[in-house]
């Protein structure tokens, strides 16, 4: 059991409770550990043999002997008692926008609606319109949920499975018949969401390393197997490749499968024009009515065979590097290197899990130089939002901190909410204390896009505001972005001086690659932020990170890669 699984079983207890109508505490404490949980880089297991579960923050006495049971047996007794209660198609409908726990229990007990394709028929023949709190308008939000539910349900987040997939590669690269070992496909460009995983190495022994493969312990069943291929269906549900090729392939496979497909045709396309043949195997050149062989051991070799310097794999889409390649423009994409600090994270005084000394200490370990603290404001709901009283003292506590931990600067933050008005949740005179003021929606989400637009653009005006926090409110797979015009909102960013957030947080990734290319055409900068609740939270930069290479963003676009000094002057 690893920590998806793990965290999907204390998940579904919490499904399960919430339709019996748990107590509410509970069913938080749940939820909770499953986040934390799901999120954390760190093995389970490994926190299970050092006998450490309940120092996870979240993870009290109860919680960790559930988990204790799933690692040493593989089930759990409480788990297994209350799924009776319910068909597991009914707890999933839980998940699908426009329905809660409340009203999944209505349907199931009043209709017997067991799956998708009974809440769909019944939607549809507006039995439920006779019912007080179902309208016209929850009957469209039920089917459009439906409709989303279908896009987003066979694809995977990458903050999901990136770890997953590095792990996997972790242990190819370390058996001692494998030459070389990567990753490719999404995930090496590190697409915000994976069908499947693909796996490419070079060995002498292609047998063993076939076989090593579909007996890793990530592998739930194995699909197909031949001598240099496998396909795998993994535990945690992705599918997934591997290919054994010859060393002198390696570079020409490793480009072939990175894909996208589009920029390989077009790739490809290229060749052909100079009278060569691209394809997984190397670059090959017609001497007469023969292809010889010139090419491919390296990556490098397809694009020098075309006349083309590398390109990242995060923009290897078809949408302009080709061109820019070829004009010698290709972007100097920013990296997680140039990463100086992170600027937006959550405490103990809100709604995070450490204390803001914890979060410096851990930031400071990962060579930042500084962090703002920005927790919540009491609007956005979450337990302890902070009033102005409590703002002015962790303005101070902040001081006090300061001064004890050398190396890093905190920064006085908050994350304020942008009220349905475009009103701020604190009044201007405390917002002019804080050094950082991100401004973000967490309700409302449904006004009409000019409302929307109107709502940011007036927060923007305040000029206590500096950055906007997670600008467009998706969540992938689960929640649409709201309805704003962007375009208007980047205008009057460039104008007033607002950084865009770009949230790291593995299931926000908000702006996204489109957004942050468009943001950079409208000369407006942006700062990479992990939005972190705990100290593994803080681990999402690189999620961030890759979303902006992918958005084409250099280190010039990126706020937080500036020094301290630099950096404050934008806030001022
Ligand atoms: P995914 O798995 O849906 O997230 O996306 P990818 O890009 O990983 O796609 P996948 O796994 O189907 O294939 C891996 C790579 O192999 C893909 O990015 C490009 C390459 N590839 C697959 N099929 C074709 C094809 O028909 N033509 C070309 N040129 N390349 C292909
Ligand atoms: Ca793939
Ligand atoms: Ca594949
Ligand atoms: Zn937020």
């Amino acid at each position: 059991m690893d920590n998806i699984e793990i965290a999907n079983i204390l998940n579904q207890i919490a499904d399960i409770l919430e339709l019996k109508g748990g107590n509410k505490f509970k069913i938080g404490a749940y939820r909770h550990a499953a986040q934390i949980i799901e999120a954390m880089p760190k093995d389970i297991n490994e926190i299970y043999k050092k006998d450490e579960l309940e120092k996870i923050p979240g993870v009290g006495k109860s919680i960790a002997d559930h988990i204790r049971e799933l690692i040493e047996t593989g089930k759990c007794k409480k788990f297994e008692k209350i799924k009776k209660y319910v068909p597991k198609s009914v707890v999933d409908l839980i998940n699908i926008q426009g329905l809660g726990p409340k009203k999944v229990k209505f349907l199931y007990k009043k209709f017997n609606v067991k799956s998708i394709a009974d809440l769909e028929k019944l939607v549809k023949s507006h039995r439920l319109l006779r019912f007080k709190g179902w309208g016209k308008k929850s009957e469209q939000n039920i089917l459009k949920g439906i409709k989303l539910y279908h896009k987003f349900s066979k694809r995977f987040l990458l903050g999901r499975i990136y770890f997953l997939a590095q792990g996997i590669l972790k242990k190819l690269k370390a058996h001692r018949d494998v030459d070389k070992a990567e990753v490719c496909g999404s995930i090496r460009r590190m697409k915000e969401t994976i069908g499947d995983l693909d796996f490419l190495v070079t060995t002498r022994k292609p047998r063993e390393i076939t076989n090593f493969f579909v007996n890793l312990p990530e592998v739930q069943e194995i699909r197909a197997k031949g001598s240099t291929k496998a396909n795998v269906l993994l535990r945690r549900g992705p599918l997934a490749d591997l290919r054994v090729v010859k060393p002198e392939s390696f570079g020409a496979a490793l480009h072939y499968f990175t894909g996208s497909k589009a920029h390989n045709i077009a790739i490809r396309k290229i060749g052909v024009k100079k009278g060569l043949k691209i394809n997984e195997y190397g670059v090959f050149k017609r001497v007469g009515k023969k292809f010889v062989k010139i090419g491919g051991e390296k990556e490098e070799d397809i694009f020098k065979a075309v006349g083309l310097p590398w390109i990242p794999p995060e923009i290897r889409q078809n949408t302009g590097e080709i061109e820019a390649a070829e004009k010698g423009k290709l972007p100097n994409l920013v990296s997680l290197k140039d990463i100086q600090g992170d600027l937006h994270m959550h405490t103990k005084w809100s709604d995070g899990e450490n204390t803001i000394l914890e979060m410096a200490q851990a930031a400071k370990k990962k060579g930042y130089k500084y962090i703002a603290i920005t927790d919540h404001t009491p609007t956005v709901g979450v337990t302890h939002g902070l009033t102005p009283n409590r703002v002015l003292k962790q303005i101070k506590e902040i001081k006090k901190i300061n001064q004890k931990v050398k190396g890093i600067k905190i920064l006085s933050g908050i994350e304020v909410d942008i009220r349905k008005d475009g009103c701020l949740d604190l009044p201007d005179g405390i917002l002019k204390k804080l050094d950082v003021v991100i401004a973000s929606i967490h309700t409302a989400f449904h006004l009409p896009k000019k409302e929307m637009t109107k709502r940011i653009i007036r927060a923007m005006q305040n000029p206590n505001v500096d950055i906007i926090g997670h600008p467009t409110g998706r969540i992938i797979n689960k929640r649409e972005p709201y309805q704003l015009d962007l375009e208007e909102v980047f205008k009057i960013a460039r104008k007033n001086g607002i950084v865009m957030e770009i949230n790291a947080f593995w299931n926000r990734l908000d702006l996204n690659d489109i957004n942050i290319r468009l943001a950079k055409n409208f000369d407006v900068k942006m700062s990479i932020d992990t939005d972190a609740h705990s100290l593994s939270g803080l681990d999402m930069m690189i999620f961030g990170v890759a979303t902006a290479r992918r958005g084409w963003a250099e280190k010039k676009d990126i706020i937080n890669t500036l020094p301290l000094n630099k950096l404050l002057k934008i806030f001022k």
